[in-house]
């Protein structure tokens, strides 16, 4: 029901989106889309193509007035780099970097030029993400769903993070945020944020490059997204794989997923209890009963059975190293089949603070995705109906 299209290279004229579904009557301003294109280009650790984009989104199409009309939404993002690149002879570039796209994708396409690999697998592409994403999140508010995000760990460095499992209130998770979001690098515990700078600053000078982990949750989400019904119904499994298509993210757990693995199922399962006062309700999907049920822990990251159970929804993602750096890594001139060493490209050290926001928008858009599905409706006005019944 709904989707998205992207299309646009790194150092083409724009990044453009289409979206499908998005219901009628919901309020878009390309200020709020704006704001975090803003926060995606933020971090510590970034290069020197920051300094050229300024993101700014503008919308061709599927608002009027101010709102959605039910029409695809058509959004692009001009590249200011393009003035610099658009008269250049865009010389092959024959070397594939290791980690990168671009000796899978020159052997995919039986290609020597790497440069048509590489301008659609840079991660330019999540600038147009981000404002989708931005989309996406104006639906969740309407339905008291916000999805934020923190940075946990930068080139090993790990920030003290309080444990959130035994999770009743959302006042922690809400703290967090508030803390990334002062935060240059995203990261709650500024302590580590120090350390993760210096390090990053050390990786610079040394020519290399840095990867991390990044935390993208959602609260106020309702329970009964998602199914257990279908291997492509599941939320965890959607939500995984909607995180996993970030460019160089290579690992996504639900909750403490591996950590629980290790430990016995009744220290891991999150009890439910029937409160005596003051419960937090459960709204139920199609009768409209109440049930009054406590989880006194979210070691569940918010799903069960592929379905969301009303606790905080938490996504973690690791991201490895960017695989340009200014060392050279040995590899092979495609053109004459020689060893070569890598050429630097430019590029950044660390982009995990960029990738927590784009995280953010994936997140945003899987939940958007499930929610439209359970709620239903063509228009923002009967989606909220269907949902209050
Ligand atoms: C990227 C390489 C760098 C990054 C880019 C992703 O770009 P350039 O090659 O132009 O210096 O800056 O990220 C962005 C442009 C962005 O907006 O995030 C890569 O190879 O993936």
């Amino acid at each position: 029901m709904l989707r998205f299209l992207t299309a646009g290279e790194s150092h083409g004229p724009c990044l453009t989106a289409i979206v499908e579904g998005m219901p009628a009557g919901l309020a878009i301003s390309e200020e709020a889309i704006n704001r975090e294109l803003g926060r995606r280009q933020k971090g510590y650790g970034r290069g020197e193509r920051m300094k050229i984009e300024q993101d700014r989104v503008e919308i061709l199409g599927g608002v009027m007035h101010g709102r959605t009309s039910g029409a695809p939404l058509a959004l692009r993002i001009e590249n200011r780099d393009w003035a610099n690149w658009k008269e250049r002879d865009w010389p092959p570039l024959t070397v594939p970097r290791p980690g990168h796209a671009d000796l899978a994708g020159a052997l995919k396409f039986g290609l020597t030029d790497v440069r048509p690999i590489l301008e659609r697998a840079s991660a330019r592409e999540t600038a147009v993400r981000v404002a989708v994403g931005a989309v996406a999140k104006a639906l969740l508010a309407e339905f008291g769903v916000r999805v934020g995000s923190y940075v946990v760990e930068i080139g090993g460095i790990e920030a003290a993070i309080p444990d959130l499992s035994g999770l009743q209130d959302l006042s922690g998770l809400r703290e967090l945020a508030a803390r990334a979001e002062a935060s240059d690098l995203y990261c709650p515990d500024e302590q580590a944020a120090e350390a993760m700078r210096r390090r990053i600053d050390e990786v610079r000078q040394a020519g290399d490059s840095l990867g991390g982990v990044f935390v993208v949750f959602a609260e106020g989400a309702p329970a009964g997204l998602g199914s257990h019904a279908h291997w492509d119904r599941r939320l965890d499994a959607r939500l995984a794989a909607a995180v996993m298509s970030i460019p160089a993210v290579k690992g996504v757990e639900i909750g403490p997923a591996f950590e629980n693995a290790r430990r016995l199922g009744t220290q891991v399962h999150d009890e439910i209890i029937r409160p005596d006062r003051s419960p937090r309700p459960v709204r139920s999907g199609g009768s409209g009963a109440t049930f009054m049920v406590l989880r006194p822990t979210n070691r569940a990251g918010g799903i069960e059975g592929g379905i969301s159970n009303g606790q905080p929804i938490i996504v973690r993602a690791a991201m490895k190293p960017i695989p340009t750096t200014v060392t050279p890594l040995r590899s092979v001139d495609l053109a004459s089949g020689e060893p070569a060493a890598t050429q630097y490209q430019r590029s950044d050290v660390c982009a995990v603070p960029a990738a927590s926001i784009v995280g953010e928008a994936m997140v945003a858009w899987a939940l958007a995705e499930a929610l439209l599905e359970k709620v239903g409706g063509d228009s923002l006005a009967e989606m909220l109906a269907h949902f209050l019944l």
